[in-house]
């Protein structure tokens, strides 16, 4: 059978955030073997990644993303939910990307922190090629996950999310508390899944996030688009929302975001992942690929 000899962008961003993540490149070049590609192919390719060389994807004149206004965000500098008003503090079209002032309380921040504190594991990703949870480099902050409606706040928070960003509770994974002391990031990556890991079963593709800074830290720590050239510096009760995902099935490359190192302090965060439809039942806690 004849092998493989070209990639998409879709792979090569793959390879990218894989690599990012602490899994040797030999691993992948022998991965991408395995699935056909022709191995003086595989190994230049990496080795052209490696050394930050352009490469020539097969679908470098793909059709561009289509952005879609969300309604809440089309009326005006305040949001209003059935408890809370926020002001809109940036907005940006293309990459979508806002940034809303008092989300959350202060007291609901702390009592957040207060109930993951005990709870924090190190965050993992899958490995793509062992299937296994791993810690890695890439993403050295603890973290611990809630299951949609665990506590009142919990529900509290979730209803506030859907309303803010229209789209239904039951299509977020369960919130994700992280905390990150001095030099831990989360390295560049995307929130949605590569074309091959989308279960149409469990909500299928990830289509935004919802980030909100559960303290000030004090130096670093901010949430980087680099596609974009955009640094969010986190704000106690502050929340970023981006989506990258549309209604044609799309998703958008330029919403590549990363979480510099903390410099002084530490920072927490509650991030929620959207998903295209209902998470469903068995699968109300949120998994972390190596693709993000
Ligand atoms: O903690 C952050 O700022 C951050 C940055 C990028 C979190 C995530 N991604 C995430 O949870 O996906
Ligand atoms: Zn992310």
């Amino acid at each position: 059978m004849e092998k493989i000899t070209r990639i998409s962008n879709e792979l090569k961003d793959w390879i990218l955030q894989t690599l990012k993540s602490g899994v040797n490149p030999e691993s992948i070049a022998a991965a991408m073997v395995k699935k056909g590609f022709d191995q003086a192919f595989a190994y230049s390719t990496m080795i052209r990644i490696l050394n930050n060389q352009t490469l020539k994807t097969s679908d470098g004149n793909q059709t561009p993303y289509i952005y879609e206004a969300i309604d809440t965000f089309k009326k005006g500098n305040m949001i209003s939910t059935t408890d809370r008003e926020m002001k809109v503090l940036l907005k940006i079209d293309k990459p979508f990307i806002t940034y809303l002032d008092n989300v959350l309380s202060t007291e609901e921040c702390d009592q957040l922190i207060h109930l993951s504190t005990n709870r924090l594991q190190p965050s993992e990703i899958i490995d793509p090629i062992t299937g296994e949870k791993k810690s890695v480099p890439g993403r050295t902050s603890k973290g611990t996950y809630y299951h949609l409606n665990e506590t009142t706040l919990i529900s509290t928070i979730e209803r506030r999310i859907a309303e803010i960003t229209s789209h239904p509770l039951e299509h977020g994974e369960g919130l994700q508390v992280l905390n990150y002391n001095i030099g831990e990031e989360y390295k560049a990556h995307f929130d949605f899944f590569p074309a091959n890991q989308i279960d149409m079963e469990k909500g299928g593709q990830r289509i935004a996030t919802f980030l909100i800074y559960l303290n000030d830290v004090e130096a670093g720590g901010e949430t980087i688009f680099p596609k974009a050239g955009i640094s969010i510096v986190p704000k106690k009760g502050a929340a970023v929302f981006f989506q990258y995902g549309n209604s044609h099935g799309q998703v958008d490359r330029m919403s590549l975001h990363s979480s510099i190192p903390v410099l002084k302090g530490e920072k927490w965060v509650a991030t929620k992942w959207i998903r295209q439809t209902d998470i469903g039942q068995i699968n109300k806690k949120s998994e972390v690929f190596i693709t993000k």
